[in-house]
């Protein structure tokens, strides 16, 4: 990939990241990531799909509950909307480029900001996307999903699609139009909903039913938008249970895999699962990933990681190398993803200001999904991981197992052979599974 700037550098001193392998100590490039290694019959890049996720990387500038802003951004100075957009945009690239990201994703407002004049709004996306066009064709860059941000404008306070007052509603349906057509001409893999604010803080005032049925009818006007446009890609619900709202209707997989399939939306939709939004809804992420995965409905990922000590979305890189690799033998099981890949929504820290950071944490995450998926593989091809689980299960294969799998079996007949005695027990034998992950790190 070419390095792609604008008139200004931004990232100065810093260049293309490469791949030097685990001997080398220069903590400014790959030692795992080496995009054209092929495991498991494709690339590391096919398997991966980077992205970078605009809205950490680009406005995310620090503040807190606490505090202002402690990253102060050379892109974020010029006065005039457009202007101050490109130069976030040549800054993005910049950035992308130099990491070898192979995708990027977006929220309509991170691309510029956006006013309460919905026809403005409109031309400004449009513009804006105008030239992040030219920016792909001239790096090959490609977006993974766009999507729209229905929860920072106070309107949204009650939320976009489930509001109570239509004229909300109306708001958050042209917000998506139009964040629709941004992707769709930037030739968008994906299209995301995050319900941020589809939900309630108070039982109380809420008619949870209404607000799901019109959550279910937003969903479907949209796709069958996008689809008359000509849209193939695929659409992803990301599950969270809480956050900003007190209870959040996509609460986690298995909840939004009953919304899609009571309202008719299993065609179209499949699952972006979030690292630390599987561990407030007090799940594991793998826990997520197989959920989805059994359900043929893994789409994408967005990596990150929370924090043990914090009940709230701290957004951190991810680097537990422990964890991702049981995530990518699921992963790896599943054939990959659903069209998707894996986002970095995650942010550095308020206190990590250096341009670098931002090379640092990329770096380590990319660096440690693709060491977690060579070791995931590894475990796959040599070891009797796969073989062991399979046998816990032998007694289904034959006999009266296998008619009970088949439903050939009723209850009476599970109560004669019962009969025949009292089971010997059986080992589950986890620390020895753990270990199996230990030996191949
Ligand atoms: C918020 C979150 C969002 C979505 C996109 O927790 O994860 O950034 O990924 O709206
Ligand atoms: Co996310």
């Amino acid at each position: 990939m070419e390095v792609v700037t604008g008139t200004t550098e931004y990232f100065k001193g810093i260049g293309q990241i490469k791949f030097e392998g685990p001997g080398s100590d220069n903590p400014l490039a790959f030692r795992w990531y080496d995009e054209n290694r092929v495991v498991a019959g494709k690339p590391l890049k096919e398997w991966l799909r980077f992205a970078c996720s605009y809205w950490h990387s680009f406005n995310g500038n620090g503040s807190d509950p606490f505090g202002g802003p402690t990253h102060l951004f050379a892109w974020d100075q010029k006065a005039d909307v457009l202007d101050r957009a490109k130069d976030k945009m040549d800054a993005a690239f910049e950035f992308i480029t130099k990491m070898s990201l192979p995708f990027y994703c977006f929220h309509d407002v991170d691309l510029v900001d956006y006013g309460n004049d919905v026809a403005e709004n409109e031309r400004r996306l449009d513009a804006i996307t105008g030239y992040a066009l030219e920016k792909q064709q001239a790096s090959g860059v490609k977006l993974l999903w766009g999507t729209a941000n229905l929860f920072s404008h106070r309107r949204y306070m009650n939320g976009a699609a489930t509001n109570p007052d239509f004229r909300v509603v109306t708001h958050a349906g042209a917000q998506v139009k139009a964040a629709l057509d941004a992707t769709i001409k930037l030739g968008g893999e994906n299209y995301v909903f995050w319900g941020g604010r589809e939900g309630y803080m108070s039982l109380l005032n809420t008619n949870m039913k209404k607000e799901q049925e019109h959550l279910a009818r937003f969903l479907h006007l949209s796709r069958d938008y996008a689809r008359k446009q000509g849209f193939k890609g695929v659409f992803f619900i990301e599950p969270k249970p809480c956050e900003p709202t007190k209870h959040q209707y996509d609460y986690d997989a298995a909840t939004v895999i009953g919304f899609l399939r009571q309202y008719d939306l299993l065609n179209d939709f499949k699952l972006n699962i979030e690292v630390n939004h599987a561990t407030l809804a007090g799940h594991t992420f793998q826990h997520e990933l197989q959920v989805a995965a059994d359900t043929g409905l893994l789409g994408s990922i967005d990596a990150n990681r929370g924090d043990y000590q914090n009940g709230w979305d701290t957004d951190q890189f991810p680097n537990n190398l422990n964890e991702l690799t049981e995530t990518m033998l699921i992963i790896l099981e599943a054939g990959g993803f659903g069209g998707g890949g894996i986002n970095f929504d995650a942010k550095i820290r308020r206190n990590s200001t250096d341009p670098a950071d931002l090379f640092h944490a990329h770096i380590g995450g990319m660096d440690s999904f693709a060491r977690a998926l060579i070791t995931a593989d590894a475990i796959l091809q040599k070891s009797d991981y796969l073989e062991l689980r399979k046998a816990r299960y032998a007694s289904f294969e034959a006999g009266a197992g296998k008619d009970f799998a088949a439903g050939k079996l009723n209850l009476e007949a599970l109560r004669d052979l019962a009969l025949e005695g009292e089971p010997e027990t059986i080992s589950g034998r986890q620390e020895y599974y753990e270990n199996i992950i230990n030996r191949f790190i």
